[in-house]
Parts: structure tokens; C-alpha cells; sequence
């Protein structure tokens, strides 16, 4: 498990994390990486430490069952975990923890991403994952931030600041708009 980087190209660090990771992105394989990568971009803008990995719920079932048992006792605070197609990584890890888990369905070739929207969201009660849209990965990173932000105020008012700033964008394209 890369600590504070992903699958990204070496040189192009993310989230440096001086005092251990406090959430978990995990992905079923690393051509997921393209779609999950704009949720380790959150993450870092928040300056959020995190770890990236490649978990397989069917290839590599042990090391998921493993990663998700062993999360919280590493101080892990939230997953992300995202997969496509047949998406089973986000629920069962979600069986496994007791940690919050933020499911992104990521779109394949075939189905546009319904498939692994529909094995993701539809989870018996008493699991719950918490899922953003089709390759909704940048709101997976911002869910997490806010998840953490409920005990941590120099987070919340990071997050305080990102809203007013997405507030100022909208007005400035209004008044563009009507010149
Ligand atoms: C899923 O199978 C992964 O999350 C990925 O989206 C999909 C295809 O994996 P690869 O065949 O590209 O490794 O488990």
C-alpha cells in the first residue's frame, strides 16, 4: 500500500503525509486509476494524508478482507473504495469494517458505469456505503474531507473556504454571462 501516492507517475507525489494516512483509496485494479485519481486531487488540495492501493475483492480477496479489518487500528478513518463492472469492493469491504465507506462506481467499457452503480448502491441494511455517482471520484475525496472535518475545525474551515470560493465562481460566470 503507497503511502500518500498513487499509481501516479514517480516524481508526481500527492497528499505527503507526515503523520500517517487518514484515509484509505483503495481501488479493485489500477486501470481505475484514471477515473479514482481525481479523488486523491481532493484530497491533497485538502492537504488530507492518504494511501492509494490496489485491492481486488475477487482477485485478491484475503488482501481486501485483511485491508478492511486492519484499517481502523492503523488510524485509518474513512475508505474510499472504488471498482467497476461486477463492483463488489466497496460492500464487502464495508462488511469488514466499521469504518465510514464511500463507494465509486467507475464507468468500463460496456454499460456506461450502470453496472457498477447497481452492485454498488444497492446494499442490505445494516451496511451501509455511502456512494457518489459514475466516476463521481472528486466527490468521494470531498465527502471524506467533510467526514473528517466534523472533528477537525482547521478542516472545516478549509471546507468553509472551498464553498464560499464555488459560490464566488458561480457569481462570476452569472455577471459574465450578462454582459
Ligand atoms: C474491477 O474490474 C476493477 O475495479 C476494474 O474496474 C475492472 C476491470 O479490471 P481490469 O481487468 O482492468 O484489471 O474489479
Amino acid at each position: 500500500m503507497a503511502e500518500s501516492t498513487g499509481p501516479a507517475p514517480a516524481g508526481d507525489p500527492v497528499g505527503t503525509s507526515p503523520s500517517g494516512p487518514r484515509v484509505g483509496l483503495i481501488m479493485g485494479s489500477d486501470s481505475d486509476w484514471p477515473t479514482m485519481e481525481a479523488a486523491a486531487q481532493a484530497l491533497a488540495e485538502f492537504e488530507v494524508p492518504f494511501e492509494v492501493g490496489v485491492v481486488s475483492a475477487h482477485r485478491t480477496p484475503q488482501r481486501m478482507l485483511d485491508y478492511a479489518a486492519g484499517a481502523a487500528d492503523r488510524g485509518i478513518s474513512v475508505i474510499i473504495a472504488g471498482a467497476g463492472g461486477a463492483a463488489h469492493l466497496p460492500g464487502m469491504v464495508a462488511s469488514a469494517t466499521p469504518l465510514p465507506v464511500i463507494g465509486v462506481p467507475v464507468p468500463l467499457k460496456y454499460l456506461d458505469g450502470m453496472d457498477s452503480l447497481l452492485s454498488i448502491v444497492q446494499m442490505p441494511a445494516g451496511v451501509p456505503v455511502a456512494t457518489v455517482s459514475i466516476g463521481g471520484a472528486r466527490n468521494a475525496g470531498l465527502l471524506a474531507v467533510r467526514i473528517l472535518a466534523t472533528g477537525d475545525r482547521v478542516l472545516l474551515a478549509r471546507m468553509q473556504a472551498f464553498q464560499r470560493e464555488l459560490e464566488a465562481m458561480v457569481l462570476e460566470k452569472d455577471v459574465a454571462l450578462r454582459r
